[in-house]
């Protein structure tokens, strides 16, 4: 009999043991879930944030208060106190884009924290806002002899080298097969170690460029931050930088001379005194302008606008929760319509 409670105590032992085991890893199972299913909770509400502030976006878009021009001192291109780390809840909306400016000391100075220096003269700034897409040259669209010039001063390519990219480029997105001087069609591309057609259409993406011939990565890396494949292909003289504008051709000192004139008597953006062209025959009113300036322009006239409807937001939606700090972002590029939603030409996420 004793036995018997004895083994029975032991059995008994033994399930409590095995009960124990079972649930210290069950409970250890569900805690790692549930953590994991609050990381994609979190997740999930700076995703959020990151889609209210490309509506917050599209909104500021649609009450622009001046449709005949869009410029950068507009509450949607530059607007700190609207993008620039907006608390919503636990978390912050931030909208952001670099631009290419004049290296005033001034502004350098006052903004030391957020300028970066660049190549030539020139320095990068974070605006907080919309990027007008506009202010960007098109592939698809400029003639040859637009994206020639562009080649050669943006990528520093000789003339020669740069007419026959510029000739490729246009082949590449012509519905032709005839071959321009340099260029290519369908039965280089064909002969390549790793065969493809020549598109014989507009560009999808900007890195699609890689394909075409002659194109290699360190010329496109070059170009990648001044042109786009959106838009009718005319840029906006009121929000382009001042490298884009020396890269279509103007001197560095008119194309200087155009952004400083945006600016105003106090050379800061975004302030009462910044000016806005309403057309671009206004380009001839800043001075001094000579036949120099006025041939450079007549070239490039046909390319140019006042204003956009296309644009790029690339929004930042940061969640904090305790210790943690989750980062999502949205980047999408929309069509502006009258009395409609925007159409969305693109969107990513990340
Ligand atoms: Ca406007
Ligand atoms: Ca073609």
């Amino acid at each position: 009999m004793n036995s018997k409670k004895g083994s029975i105590l032991i059995l008994t032992l033994w399930v409590l043991s095995f009960l124990t085991i079972f649930a210290v890893g069950l409970s250890y199972n569900v805690s790692g879930q549930l953590r994991m299913a609050s990381h994609f909770q979190d997740r999930l509400k700076a995703y959020y944030l990151a889609n209210a502030g490309i509506q917050r976006a599209i909104v500021e878009l649609a009450a622009d208060q001046t449709p005949a021009y869009d410029s950068l001192n507009e509450a949607w291109a530059n607007n700190e106190e609207f993008f620039k780390e907006t608390p919503v809840g636990n978390g912050y909306i931030t909208l952001s884009y670099v631009m290419t400016r004049v290296g005033e000391d001034k502004q350098a100075e006052t903004e030391e924290a957020e300028v970066g220096e660049a190549e030539g003269g020139f320095e990068q700034a974070v605006l907080y806002g919309v990027m007008d897409e506009n202010s960007r040259v098109n592939i698809n669209k400029v003639p040859v002899n637009i994206l020639e010039i562009l080649l050669e001063r943006i990528a520093d390519l000789d003339n020669g080298e740069a007419a026959e990219i510029a000739n490729a480029i246009v082949d590449w997105r012509d519905t032709d097969i005839v071959i321009s001087p340099g260029g290519a069609e369908s039965n280089y591309y064909e002969g390549l170690k790793v065969p493809y057609e020549c598109k014989n259409g507009e560009f999808q993406a900007i890195e699609e460029l890689l394909l075409v011939k002659g194109m290699t990565p360190e010329i496109f890396s070059k170009l990648q931050n001044v042109i786009t494949i959106y838009g009718e292909g005319k840029i906006n003289i009121n929000t382009v930088d001042a490298t884009t504008l020396y890269g279509l051709g103007l001197d560095m000192d008119f194309a200087e001379a155009v952004v400083e004139f945006r600016l105003g008597n106090d050379a800061e953006m975004g302030t009462d005194d910044d000016n806005v062209f309403t057309t671009t025959g206004e380009l001839r009113n800043i001075g001094p302008f000579f036949t120099e300036e006025s041939t450079q322009l007549n070239y490039i006239l046909g390319v140019l606008t006042v204003k956009s409807d296309i644009f790029r937001i690339n929004s930042f939606g940061i969640f904090e929760t305790g210790q943690r700090r989750l980062h999502r972002n949205i980047v999408c590029v929309v069509k502006r319509q009258k009395a409609a939603p925007p159409e969305i030409l693109y969107w990513r996420e990340n």
